[in-house]
């Protein structure tokens, strides 16, 4: 019984305004080789399958001709979705009743009975093997919002995963594994794991990974765009199959692959993924803009075939002692014709700002704390400052937010 995981795809996405539809195909069509060639039973995906709550049609394409495909070239494989923070729960789920007839099987928003009680029976999923007999239950716990939760203690969402494994406990044989889905921030670390420590963010609850418990074969996480371990061997976040921001160019892109021998999870190893396009910096360390311009230019030219899609997505990095006007337009102009794409540009004055004449550097949005743009907005909107009670309700919102980005 051999299983993979794979997580957080971001179909839709885009790296500021360039279309990532390209590297998803690619990774799609590699994924459909895998599956075969490691002659996978069962696929977890552990979230944030789209970027949105509301893709584009491209990136639904893409999804369900991944899954028809799956099932062409895998008919007995079962495949285990749960929905991320980016997902939206009732769209993902809306097909469920047609996903069902590839052998997929979907959780949106955490699925209770009438009485308030977890259905467990739709969260908790046999894997069967190729001849049908069950090998594994999947415990496939979406990501949890406030809505899912009963209440709103700090044990909400270690109850949720307590009801869900005991009645996964209950019903499996001996000899069948276990496997936990999550898609949210698992504390890391070998302490945490020992000690059970729950941290909590923005009153969202972040769960411990020892509170999983040790007699799960895998424990399957989506969420952190990060390929890792916490704490053990088979505790994992697979990570996101493409580098997401240019800050992500370094990550170990992978899905994980292993087999399950009875009730254990062995063999775990991560398959690295093909990357299609580069995303580069230019120059390696900021440098004055001379430098840069002369960097640019030795880039490799367009060429008559190279397509735009395939270019390299390239961050400029330069250093200024004053601002500099024209600073884009000389970017772009050493760029033109060259077989990479501008994503951005990171100026780093060194310079004594307030000394110039030229006024202050311009600000950049993401730089500024968001309570800052608050207040500034609401002085150009209203009279006087933002009262505390808005204050209040907006850091609310912000520990919200904060809690699942
Ligand atoms: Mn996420």
């Amino acid at each position: 019984m051999r299983v993979l995981h794979t997580s957080d795809w971001h179909l839709g996405h885009l790296l500021l305004d360039l279309p990532r539809e390209r590297e998803h195909r690619a990774f799609l069509l590699w994924l459909l080789e895998v599956l075969v060639a490691e002659e996978i039973d069962a696929l977890l995906v552990t979230g944030d399958v789209f970027d949105g709550g509301n893709p584009p049609a491209s990136a639904q394409a893409a999804w369900y001709e991944f899954l028809a495909e799956a099932h062409r070239r895998r008919p007995a494989m079962t495949t285990v979705v749960i929905a991320g923070n980016h997902d939206s729960p009732a769209r993902l789920v809306a097909p469920a009743p047609l996903m069902a007839g590839v052998r997929a099987h979907v959780v949106g928003a955490l699925p209770r009975r009438t009485d308030g009680s977890i259905d467990v029976e739709r969260v908790v999923v046999p894997l069967p093997r190729a001849d049908g007999r069950v090998a594994a239950w999947a415990v496939a716990v979406p990501f949890l919002r406030p809505g899912d939760l009963a209440n709103d203690d700090g044990d909400a969402v270690n109850a949720v995963y307590a009801e869900a494994l005991g009645y996964a406990r209950a019903v499996r044989e001996p000899g069948q594994a276990i496997i936990a889905l999550g898609h949210l921030h698992v504390s890391g670390g070998e302490p945490s794991w020992m000690s059970e420590r729950r941290i909590t963010v923005g009153g969202i609850e972040a769960i411990g990974a020892g509170a999983l418990g040790d007699d799960l074969a895998y424990v399957a996480l989506g969420h952190l765009h990060k390929a890792q371990r916490v704490g053990s061997e088979h505790v994992r976040y697979a990570g996101s199959p493409i580098p997401l921001a240019m800050g992500e160019a370094d990550y170990k892109h992978q899905v994980v692959v292993f087999e399950l021998d009875g009730e254990r999870a062995t063999g775990i190893r991560a398959l690295p993924v093909p990357r299609l396009v580069q995303l580069v910096r230019v120059p390696r360390v900021a440098a004055p803009l001379e430098d840069v311009l002369a960097a640019l230019a030795e880039l490799p030219e367009a060429g008559p075939g190279a397509e735009r899609e395939l270019a390299p997505y390239v961050e400029v990095r330069v250093r200024l002692e004053k601002p500099e006007p024209h600073l884009r337009a000389q970017v772009e102009r050493a760029m033109r014709g060259k077989h990479a794409r501008l994503v951005k540009i990171s100026p780093e004055l060194t310079g004594d700002r307030r000394a110039l004449g030229d006024g202050p550097p311009p600000e950049a949005l993401s730089e500024l704390d968001p309570r800052e743009v608050l207040r500034r907005r609401w002085r150009r909107d209203h009279q006087g400052d933002v009262p505390a009670a808005v204050m209040a309700a907006f850091e609310q919102l912000l520990r919200e937010v904060e809690a699942v980005s």
